[in-house]
This record gives C-alpha cells, structure tokens and sequence, in this order.
C-alpha cells in the first residue's frame, strides 16, 4: 500500500507467510523491511520460536535501522504479546511507532473507540504513547501520514549525519 505496488510484499489469508526478512530499496536511497509477525498463536511452537529470533537477529543488528513499525489489528485488544514486543523494543532502545492495520474493517466509531483502547492499555505500561498511525491496504488510509513521517525520520538522521 505504501508503494503502490501489489506486487511487492507478499501476503496470504492466514498470518505466517512472511519467514524471511524481505528488503524493498525505495528511490535508491532507503530500504522499507518487512519482516515476519510475531503475534501468530496457531503457529507451532518452534515456528514461533524461529520467527521470534529472525526479527529479534534483525532488529537488534541493524545499527541503520531508522525506525520500526509495529502492526497491530485495529480491531483488536492489544495482546500480552505485542505488550511483551514493545517493551522489549523499549527496553532496546529500538525507536518504533504502532499502525494500527485494517482501519476499513470497521466504522469510525467503533474502530476509534477500540483505537482509544488500545492507546490506554499502552500508557498503563509507558509514560508516552509512541507515533500512531492507522491504516487501510484497501482504502490507503494513513498512507500520506506514514510516509510523511518516514519522510520526517530520515531527514532527521541525514540531518544529524551532515
Ligand atoms: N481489509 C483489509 N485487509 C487487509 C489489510 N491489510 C492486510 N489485509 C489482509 O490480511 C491478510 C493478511 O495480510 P498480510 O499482509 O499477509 O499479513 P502479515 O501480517 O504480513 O502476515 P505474515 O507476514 O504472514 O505474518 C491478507 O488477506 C490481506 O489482504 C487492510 O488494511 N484491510
Ligand atoms: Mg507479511
């Protein structure tokens, strides 16, 4: 959706297709990543546990690594999972901001009130609440703010590096 492109990052009807880290290079310039899911309980344990150290390899070993997004349902209640992701990425210092996915699912009341949710159970365990964007594949939504912050990111980091 970011890119425009159906073709880029491959996705499926049920979670746990994404097994690798793919790297997509933008413009020449930067790379947008699209690592696997963390989040996906029906997987076997050991699966789980080879995705878990792919993206936990990739996110800790990337010095260049200017930000992560972290994608969570927009319809659902922020699992003990992702609260455990997060705070890993805190306790990391990994800087990351939260997309909340599949925004046209729903309406805007009910999608809001749930968002509001999600927001509140994030600032029982943090001070702040991080960047938060909502997104739609199927309607773009939240596609000028996401890339108008990646946007904002980078030119920060070759701002400093100048
Ligand atoms: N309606 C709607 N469907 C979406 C949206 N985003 C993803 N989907 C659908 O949700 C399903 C899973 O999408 P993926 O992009 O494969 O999900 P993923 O989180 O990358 O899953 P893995 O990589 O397998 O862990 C696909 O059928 C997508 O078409 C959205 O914003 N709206
Ligand atoms: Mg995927």
């Amino acid at each position: 959706m970011l890119c425009g492109n159906r073709k880029l990052a491959m996705t499926s009807s049920t979670p746990g297709k994404t097994q690798v880290v793919n790297h997509f290079l933008i413009n020449r310039s930067w790379y947008l990543v699209d690592l696997p899911g963390y989040g996906y309980a029906k997987m076997s344990k050991t699966g789980r546990q080879k995705l878990a150290k792919i993206i936990r390899n990739y996110i800790n070993l990337s010095p260049d690594l200017a930000t992560l997004f972290v994608l969570i349902d927009s319809r659902h209640d922020i699992g003990k999972i992702d609260m455990d992701f997060l705070m890993e990425l805190g306790e990391n210092r990994i800087p990351f901001s939260i997309i909340f996915t599949k925004g046209d699912k729903s309406g805007t009341n009910v999608r809001n009130e749930q968002i509001e949710k999600d927001k509140n159970q994030i600032l029982q365990y943090w001070e702040e609440l991080p960047p938060v964007f909502v997104s739609s594949s199927v309607t773009g939504m939240g596609r000028d703010e996401i890339l108008g912050y990646i946007e904002s990111v980078l030119n920060q980091i070759n701002n400093e590096q100048n």
